[in-house]
């Protein structure tokens, strides 16, 4: 499995370095979606995931505050302490950027400190860290510049953690555009972050976020076309924090498991969708079948609703995802040649959210059905942002 996902890896780092032009992912998800671990949440790594290494802002710190770079000797000191792991290595220096009057000052020091971490990791991918998001347009020929020094890089923006998933949806669509604006071609990896800063009168720590918006967060990502998503955590997770990061340990190996056992493609996609009932026009059925994971079909609040997704053809379907907003507690998925007889090929009556990956599904039809008798919340809506199916032709 770690083979597979270094091979993946490595074909990249080699399209990246050829720079072939690749079809534009904001209307398709990823061909290929890898999982990055910048997190020291498991000893060794998330299985299946790219163990990936992390120059911290704080070393980087002291030479930005003052405008000077640190020796070669010292910089590479760093990218040795720090470049231990398989994984590409992000750099991060947050006072140089290329938003302002020095941009072309900062070009020169962030290409002189690439160059010096090249020559200790001559094969790694090596990026910045959320650098896109602090280039303006203006200046993005300054980006431009320092990928065309060394091209064997990606793009890492951030897009964290945010109180409900509505609210964080238009950061990881800025993370998108902003990358994007800075290159059509090279990988995009989206900085996600499980965990949250929580204040009580003791005090800040961080906490986890819920299982549920964290699967969310994964599966938007793969949606929107990033080529993957980072895993950040703390710099050092105690032992506590270790237990306390195994739910989302879980949510993640899970989501790495269903993308190997499943073509990236649904047949889903861009199909004609229809529902029992619609909230409002901003919220459609065909939201959900759209390959936008942002937006998303919201019913009226009441019981039993569905959602209906015309394949086109009769199709042999082996799997699903629902990327949940507010969720059905039960719940049948059917398929139907006609639209009329429905075969049920999964139910459930404990569903909870966030996205549930159906694998394993034996139905062969020309419609697919999500059919939910029971809302999570009582009062609530049943509201879906994507239902990806995955079939084979019959
Ligand atoms: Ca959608």
């Amino acid at each position: 499995m770690i083979m597979r996902i270094l091979s993946v890896f490595t074909a990249m780092l080699v399209s990246a370095a050829l720079f072939v032009p690749s079809v534009d992912a904001s209307a398709t998800p990823a061909s290929s979606f890898t999982v990055l671990d910048n997190s020291d949440y498991v000893e060794g790594g998330v299985e299946g995931a790219l163990y990936t290494s992390f120059v911290p802002n704080f070393e980087c710190r002291p030479y930005y505050e003052r405008d000077v770079l640190p020796s070669k000797a010292v910089w590479q000191g760093l990218v040795r302490k720090y470049s231990t792991r398989p994984g590409p290595l992000v750099l991060d220096c947050e006072g140089w950027f290329f938003n302002g009057t020095d941009a072309q000052a900062n070009l020169g020091r962030l290409k002189t400190l690439q160059a010096w971490a090249r020559e200790i990791e001559p094969t790694k991918i090596i990026g910045w860290y959320n650098l896109a998001a602090h280039t303006t347009p203006e200046n993005r020929r300054y980006y431009h510049e320092l990928i065309a020094a060394d091209r064997r890089t990606a793009l890492f923006p951030a897009a964290y953690t945010g109180s409900a998933l509505v609210d964080w949806t238009p950061r990881l669509k800025t993370a998108w555009t902003t990358a994007r604006g800075i290159s059509t071609t090279l990988p995009i990896y989206v900085y996600l972050w499980p965990q949250y800063s929580k204040r009580t009168t003791a005090g800040t720590w961080l906490d986890f976020l819920p299982t549920t918006f964290w699967e969310a967060q994964l599966e938007m990502a793969r949606g929107m076309g990033f080529d993957g998503a980072v895993m950040w955590g703390s710099v050092t997770c105690d032992t506590t924090c270790r237990k306390k990061a195994k739910p989302v340990i879980r949510s993640t190996k899970a989501f790495i498991d269903f993308l190997q056992s499943n073509p990236p493609r649904s047949a889903a996609l861009g199909r004609p969708t229809t529902a029992s009932q619609i909230h409002s026009a901003n919220y459609p059925a065909k939201y959900a079948t759209d390959g936008d994971p942002t937006t998303r079909w919201v019913s009226k609040a009441s019981d039993p609703q569905w959602l209906k997704i015309d394949l086109g053809s009769r199709q042999k379907i082996h799997s699903a995802s629902l990327l949940w907003g507010s969720s059905a507690k039960n719940y049948t998925v059917q398929v139907s040649d006609d639209a009329t007889k429905w075969t049920t090929v999964y139910s459930t009556s404990t569903g909870n959210g966030g996205v549930d990956y159906l694998t394993g599904l034996s139905g062969t039809g020309r419609y697919v059905r999500v059919h939910g008798t029971q809302r999570a919340s009582g009062n609530g809506y049943y509201t879906l942002f994507d239902v990806g199916i995955y079939a084979t032709a019959v």
